[in-house]
């Protein structure tokens, strides 16, 4: 609903863009409801000079690794529910390349994994992708470190970790040496972390999948020393809570290009992001925080409306602004959150009637025209206190 309506149940569209300035790893999904969950795949943008110009070394095959969730709810239904305020919903499983791996065992037997084959000494281009819909995910492979190179299709400097924590959405393109002691294999395990201690706490979501090394002669496959072939390594996770590697993990990934930051500023805004409440049914007042007389919102300043809502037709956002300029489909995107605290203070707002007196807010299809060349300063900051909308 911003350039375009969605595409219909057996319609096709054609989408012909240029790429200016990325090469790496994006993806593709749906927009609709939450459909992304199980309608994307990978998109990948490879250098035009060809593999000669990569900015790190020479690398024998690339591979995509999708991390996935499995639902088994209808996720048309449950994006209208949280519309509707209700958050209470999770997947029942995460996957790797569309695997479940062996801790699920869903049909009596052990789910098969997703099989990642080495040859001993090579280099690998994984690339990481995370397609689940609200968590942040810690990606290990046991005996084996990472060196990232690239996010969201642009080069980093190669950064060399055990434990990668890649956002919901974003892209990872990390190299993988294939050189631990090829005899086992080992588990690349991806973990759904929880910034949250919730009450009662959502479920685990983990998948995991292996490593395992060709051999180039049969008995490299014979098992060790009494004929018991090893056990698959396992990695060491971080804690499900734990934020600081993640923080950490994004903290130390820099921008392989030097990027220069404007010096003159022509427009100032204060953007948070932020999670308020509206009452239901339009009444003007309600009970709050988490009572049903009121809809929880996300908001950027101000909570998103689809056009539909706010105009007699369906009109795509970005038509509606260039062919209907004079019906007010749309309102300018605020300068400003509507109510200013210490946003960094946790003590400052307990689960209850302080918070409930912040929280009101209002939601608009908004708009914000910004002059070409134009610099804009945008300064944000998240709410902690609702670490569930932290993504
Ligand atoms: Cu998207």
């Amino acid at each position: 609903m911003i350039t375009q309506c969605p595409i219909r149940p057996g319609h096709n569209f054609t989408y012909r863009f240029n790429i200016t300035g990325q090469q790496g790893t994006l993806w593709w999904h749906a927009h609709v409801a939450s459909l992304r969950a199980s309608v994307h795949g990978a998109l990948i943008i490879r250098p035009r000079q060809g593999a000669t110009s990569y900015p790190f070394p020479k690398h024998h095959r690339e591979i995509p690794i999708i991390i996935g969730e499995w639902w088994e709810t209808d996720l048309v239904q449950m994006a209208g529910n949280m519309t509707d305020g209700y958050f209470g919903f999770n997947p029942v499983a995460a996957t790797l390349n569309g695997k479940l791996g062996d801790l699920y065992n869903c049909s009596g037997a052990m789910e098969e994994g997703y099989v990642l084959e080495v040859e001993p000494g090579k280099t690998y281009l994984l690339r990481f992708i995370n397609a689940v819909l609200t968590s942040e995910h810690y990606l290990k492979i046991a005996g084996h470190k990472l060196t990232v190179v690239a996010a969201d299709a642009n080069y980093v400097n190669p950064y060399t970790t055990d434990t990668v924590a890649i956002a919901p959405g974003q892209t990872l393109d990390a190299l993988l040496v294939a050189d631990a002691p090829p005899r086992r294999s080992y588990y690349m395990v991806s973990m759904g972390s929880q910034p949250t201690i919730a009450n009662p706490p959502p479920p685990v979501i983990v998948t995991r999948g292996t490593v395992q090394y060709r051999s180039s002669s049969s008995d490299d496959h014979e098992p060790a020393g009494n004929g018991v072939p090893l056990p698959s390594m396992v990695p060491d996770m971080p804690d499900l809570h734990d934020t600081a590697t993640s923080f950490y993990f994004h903290g130390n990934l820099t921008s392989l290009h030097k990027s220069r930051v404007p010096t003159r500023v022509d427009e100032h805004l204060l953007i948070v992001l932020s999670a308020g409440s509206i009452c239901r049914r339009g009444h003007r007042s309600c009970k709050r925080s988490g009572d049903m007389e009121s809809n929880v919102l996300v908001t950027m300043n101000i909570s998103f409306e689809l056009p539909a809502a706010a105009a007699a037709a369906v009109t795509p956002l970005l038509e509606s602004h260039y062919y209907h300029r004079n019906e007010p489909v749309y309102v300018t995107l605020p300068d400003r959150p509507q109510r200013a605290f210490n946003f960094t203070d946790h003590a400052l707002i307990p689960f209850g009637p302080k918070e409930a007196a912040l929280e009101p807010t209002g939601k608009a299809t908004t708009a914000r025209r910004f002059r070409h060349g134009m610099a804009w300063h945008g300064c944000g900051g998240g709410v902690p206190e609702h670490g569930r909308f932290a993504e």
